[in-house]
């Protein structure tokens, strides 16, 4: 599916203070623009594309869910002193715990086994190449020095300190990319951020604390809160990314307006649709992946157990083996994978986290070259696997990634016969150099190993003479 452009315009959205001439001009669709979540932008293909060009090689990030919800497991001593089940980081609206009791778990915070530098190396070893953390989610609480809003980790904590500062720099220094997540739409502290009320009828805002949904004015809290704490967030930290969530009620201009503020500020800072009303530069999905990609730029992020922070009991961990062929199948579609940790009240990442995320990155040490810098396969469904692929003008080079080992030693690939110039296995130490034979009709046989060199899955590398001339 190609990506184009079409000059859809949507309506005169007032574009504040536009420099760049392409930035006058109505939003236009950047992807299909018949889905319904395809990104609109101010900016010219080629704008969006620079910004985008180091994202869609990294292709695999780590996302952090770290806040006072991870005290105790996203669990909260009820007045008996046993722990309540939060049920997840959602823990002070599924309780409906009132704002200054909430605000009390801040005065017991103090992650003293907080690493930045074992966090990043972690990520590193996993095969990531960004971090995303949570700068502030839905309790309102800034895990970032904020001096707009003293309900902050380094203002209301014995600890102090001021953990996103100290995990950017450990990220520059080890050239991994960061990027900050920030609720939008929702902040469960704020008296003015009204309920978007969803067919389910779950009202998402604070309703025990601030009743009256009639009083709530949502620009009194983007104009009191969002703003400076983005305007902090943008020129203490740099980020590279901004991770908006759960954007509700936040108006088309207001949209419009972050775009604006984040690129005057920091103008290569990638941001995510999750900044409303179909602004942004690239789609997400969340806990999966979309059958066949997107055309506009895509990340699905998703947990490693089944809770974004930490939840006490949940060892429940995908098996590195799903977690390696979700990135590949993302990958194949032209897709990045943020992959979720959820840190303790302490500040280490959970065992069974940093298990799979040492053996994905075992797997990618030898595979890497099949998942970084590749784009989206040229084919259709295929029976073995996935695959990927990486065009340049001299030829193309096709990674198949076979997870169903053919039987018989025979690997069938839609690639008409004699466009292959040659075929590898890569396995430990050298790739194997593999024989190749036409094969019935318009395919091509690649004749492999009685056995996968692999169980998670094994990488064929396919040089093809010219640009691939495939059929689905
Ligand atoms: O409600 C949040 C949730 O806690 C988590 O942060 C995810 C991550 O994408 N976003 C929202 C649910 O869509």
């Amino acid at each position: 599916m190609k990506r184009f452009l079409s000059l859809a315009c949507f309506g005169a959205l007032p574009l504040l203070g536009q420099t760049n001439t392409a930035k006058t001009a109505a939003p236009i669709d950047t992807g299909d623009a018949h889905a319904a979540q395809a990104l609109r932008t101010t900016d010219t293909p080629a704008e969006l594309s620079a910004r985008l060009a180091w994202w869609r090689d990294a292709r695999f990030g780590m996302f952090i869910h770290w806040g006072l919800y991870s005290q105790w497991g996203c669990h909260y001593p009820g007045p008996d002193g046993r722990l309540q089940d939060g049920l997840g980081e959602h823990m002070m609206m599924r309780l409906k715990i009132p704002r200054a009791a909430y605000a009390k778990i801040a005065d017991l915070f103090n992650p003293v086994k907080f690493d930045a530098e074992t966090w990043v190396a972690t990520a590193q070893a996993a095969g990531m190449k960004y971090i995303v953390i949570t700068s502030k989610h839905h309790d309102g609480f800034a895990m970032f020095d904020s001096p707009s809003n003293d309900y902050n980790i380094v203002k209301r904590t014995p600890w102090h300190r001021d953990p996103v500062k100290e995990l950017a720099e450990a990220c520059r220094r080890h050239g991994l990319r960061f990027g900050v997540y920030y609720s939008l739409g929702r902040d469960w502290d704020d008296p003015d951020v009204p309920t978007d009320l969803k067919p389910d009828g779950w009202r998402r805002s604070n309703t025990w604390d601030f009743p009256d949904e009639d009083k709530k004015d949502f620009t009194k809290y983007f104009e009191r809160k969002v703003k400076p704490q983005l305007r902090e967030l943008l020129t203490q930290y740099h980020p590279d990314i901004l991770w908006f969530d759960t954007p509700e009620r936040i108006k088309p201009a207001q949209s419009g307006e972050l775009m604006i503020l984040i690129h005057a500020l920091q103008p290569g800072c990638i941001v995510n649709q999750r900044v409303g009303n179909r602004y942004g530069d690239y789609r997400v999905a969340e806990q999966e992946i979309p059958a066949g990609g997107w055309s506009d730029a895509w990340e699905s992020c998703m947990t490693l157990n089944h809770h974004w922070g930490y939840y006490l009991g949940d060892e429940d961990f995908k098996p590195v083996t799903t977690v390696v062929r979700n990135l590949i199948d993302i990958a194949s579609k032209g897709g990045n994978f943020l992959l979720n940790v959820g840190p303790t009240g302490e500040g280490v990442f959970p065992a069974g986290s940093v298990e799979r995320l040492r053996a994905t990155g075992e797997w990618l040490a030898r595979n890497g070259e099949a998942i970084y810098g590749t784009t989206a396969s040229p084919f259709g469904k295929l029976e073995w696997g996935r695959c990927t692929q990486r065009v340049t003008a001299t030829g193309t080079t096709l990674y198949l990634h076979i997870f169903d080992w053919p039987k018989g030693g025979r690997l069938f690939i839609p690639v008409q016969p004699g466009n292959v110039a040659s075929a590898a296995l890569l396995v430990d130490g050298p790739a194997r150099s593999l024989r190749v034979v036409d094969g019935p009709g318009q395919g091509t046989m690649i004749l492999v190993p009685e056995s996968a060199p692999n169980k998670i899955s094994s990488t064929v590398v396919v040089q093809i003479k010219g640009p691939a001339t495939v059929r689905d």
